[in-house]
């Protein structure tokens, strides 16, 4: 799907703002709240999670529909064009009303939808009405349970009079129109969408495109440098164009062509860079060069706006990573806005893209599974029902985001059950569909939790490019006995290593609250989490298969309440608001230090 820009044909125009607010007390649908302005409603911008943006735990944590309404005038010059109205992302679930009619419908949080609405649209006032549901079960992405996973330990009651949301997941179940809300248009015959592959050939590269078009036309693809000189132009939805003394997209030092496509009168750009990515051995080439990789797990979440889009936060935290000698991070727990993908595009930072399937897992919480029903994660009848919902977001994840140089690598899932029976029958068919339907044949990955299991046995061995691991030795496995724990590590990594493939660890951490010290270092301190990460890092130094370390969390985060959360999850290496901790300066040091590419290479 197309990023919506302006071009000669095309004019983009934002619906952000603030919008008129209700939570649904049960009788929204009834009561057709979409036909009419919306009666005692409150404020609300957009985009946004609304959950921290009011007051009271009700609202907070509100269970099930919310109504988003504004009103909207169009000018009558656009009459003749194709209009559609284009959401980024609404979690989790989204009715979209156009003057009382239900015009779309569309299920999971974080990726974009649309809808043409020329023939919804009237002159003069126009009342659009989004309903918004943040209800997970075991049919969305990211799971949802009837017990929580985190919280109410040892406490046995029902909440029969108050329905609750339980992720099985670790992250607050932020909700609202979290991405921005446009409204485009292009020429009736127009172009749909865009795949461009490179080839790299010493000094030059050959460009391959395939451009979707509707309606009748011609298409001619034209490549611009950054000083807008033309290199290479072809004729035909299919092609291919060659880019002598090419400039490649290079890690922190991107570089960006423009490949203008044009199509009758219809005209769009997007920016490419060329670069490869392959899996050689125990390697992971960028360039053809193996590649390091320093980052981090991140999530969007920034107060007030919860999951909601914060693009000053984006260039902060890159500016951050880069500071400490980063270059990569994987986009934990689901997609991250388009305009994150388009800024690592532009300041080259290496970008692993996962899918929102988290809590495909029914051990978690120490068994708390689901009302503590001993149920088998991929069980016919009571287990998971996330296929087919699956399928669609890796088709649409990747159909959103195959053009992007900063993209290397596919997420599937993040700590999925892989060793249950069924797994490898669930799993299979969704890395062959990832496989196929990516232009530039990505390498995938499924990012693997730690329950103890065999290399051999986990089904990520088989299926998965590179193994990516989730590791806690430390802290939920033998913490606080750091050096004791990380000795298991190393036991751990000789297994790996008879894989024969290249190993990345994708978390490993411990909680930290900022501002507590001591000179012992003990758990929850800062020296703690420094020590923890210089004695894992030790064990990671020592595996040449072990191509990148990317600590869990960039930085504090909001979670469910529970036990073990103050405050949300304190294993950043930054707090919440971006204040380093004394690991960030460890891992600036180190970092800084570690060269992105032949890190590992035998010399
Ligand atoms: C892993 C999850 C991550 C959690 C983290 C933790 O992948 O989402 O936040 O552990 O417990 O299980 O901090």
């Amino acid at each position: 799907m197309l990023y919506p820009i302006l071009t000669k044909s095309r004019i983009v125009t934002s619906l952000d703002g603030v919008w008129d607010f209700k939570l649904d007390d049960g009788k929204g649908f009834e009561e057709k709240w979409y036909e009419r302005p919306l009666k005692d409603s409150t404020t609300m911008y957009v985009p946004s999670s609304y959950n921290d943006l009011k007051e009271g735990i009700d609202f907070r944590d509100h269970y099930g529909w919310v109504f988003y309404q504004r009103k909207f005038n169009l000018p009558q010059s656009l009459k003749d064009n194709r209009v559609v109205l284009r959401f980024d992302a609404v979690t989790h679930h989204a009715k979209v009303y156009l003057n009382g009619n239900l015009i779309t419908e569309h299920k999971g949080g974080f990726l974009p939808f649309e809808v043409e609405i020329n023939s919804f649209i009237k002159n003069g006032s126009n009342l659009l009405t989004v309903a918004v549901d943040n209800v997970i079960d075991y049919t969305t992405l990211p799971v949802g349970g009837e017990s929580a996973m985190l919280g109410m330990a040892g406490v046995d009651f029902k909440l029969d009079t108050k329905k609750v949301n339980n992720p099985n997941f670790d992250f607050f179940n932020y909700a609202g129109i979290t991405r921005h809300v446009r409204i485009y248009t292009s020429p009736k015959n127009y172009i749909e969408d865009i795949d461009l592959v490179s080839n790299i050939s010493d000094k030059d590269a050959t460009l391959s495109y395939k451009v979707y078009t509707k309606g009748e036309g011609e298409s001619k693809v034209s490549i611009y440098d950054q000083e807008g000189n033309m290199v290479g132009q072809s004729y035909g939805n299919q092609g291919s164009i060659e880019i002598k003394n090419v400039r490649l997209w290079q890690v922190l030092d991107a570089y960006l062509y423009d490949i203008k496509v044009e199509f009758a009168d219809d005209e769009y750009i997007l920016p490419y860079g060329v670069r490869s990515v392959e899996v050689r051995g125990c390697e992971f080439l960028i360039n053809g060069k193996p590649f390091y990789f320093k980052g981090y797990g991140k999530h969007e979440d920034t107060f007030p706006n919860g999951r909601g889009i914060n693009e000053a936060m984006n260039i902060k935290d890159l500016s951050i990573m880069r500071w400490q000698g980063c270059n990569s991070f994987r986009t934990s727990h689901y997609p991250y806005s388009e305009e994150m993908m388009r800024l690592c595009d532009r300041e080259g930072f290496v970008v692993i893209d996962e899918t929102p399937a988290v809590g495909i897992n029914f051990s978690f919480g120490g068994g708390a599974n689901f009302n503590g029903q001993k149920v088998s994660t991929f069980d016919k009848e009571h287990g998971i029902k996330t296929f087919d919902h699956h399928k669609e977001v890796i088709k649409d994840m990747i159909n959103r985001d195959k053009n992007h140089a900063c993209v290397v690598m596919w997420s599937i899932a993040n700590e999925a059950d892989t060793t249950s029976s069924g797994s490898f029958e669930y799993f299979k068919p969704l890395f062959d569909l990832a496989r196929e339907v990516d232009p530039q044949k990505r390498p995938c990955t499924m990012v693997g939790v730690q329950s103890g299991a065999d290399p051999e046995n986990d089904i990520i061995s088989k299926l998965a490019d590179v193994i990516c691991l989730n590791r806690y030795y430390g802290w939920y496995f033998g913490g606080p006995f750091i050096k004791e724990s990380t000795e298991l590590l190393r036991k751990e990594l000789e297994k790996w290593e008879e894989i024969k493939k290249p190993v990345l660890f994708t978390e490993y951490g411990a909680d930290t609250v900022s501002g507590i010290h001591n000179t012992t270092p003990v758990m929850y301190s800062e020296e703690y989490q420094l020590e923890y990460y210089k004695e894992n890092n030790k064990v990671f130094d020592e595996f040449d298969f072990v191509i990148g370390e990317q600590p869990w969390n960039f930085a504090d985060f909001a979670t469910s309440q529970g036990l073990l959360r103050v405050d949300g999850n304190k294993k950043g290496l930054f707090t919440r608001d971006r204040k380093p901790k004394l690991a960030a300066h460890y891992f600036k040091e180190r970092w800084n230090s570690i060269p992105n590419f032949n890190y590992k290479s035998k010399k």
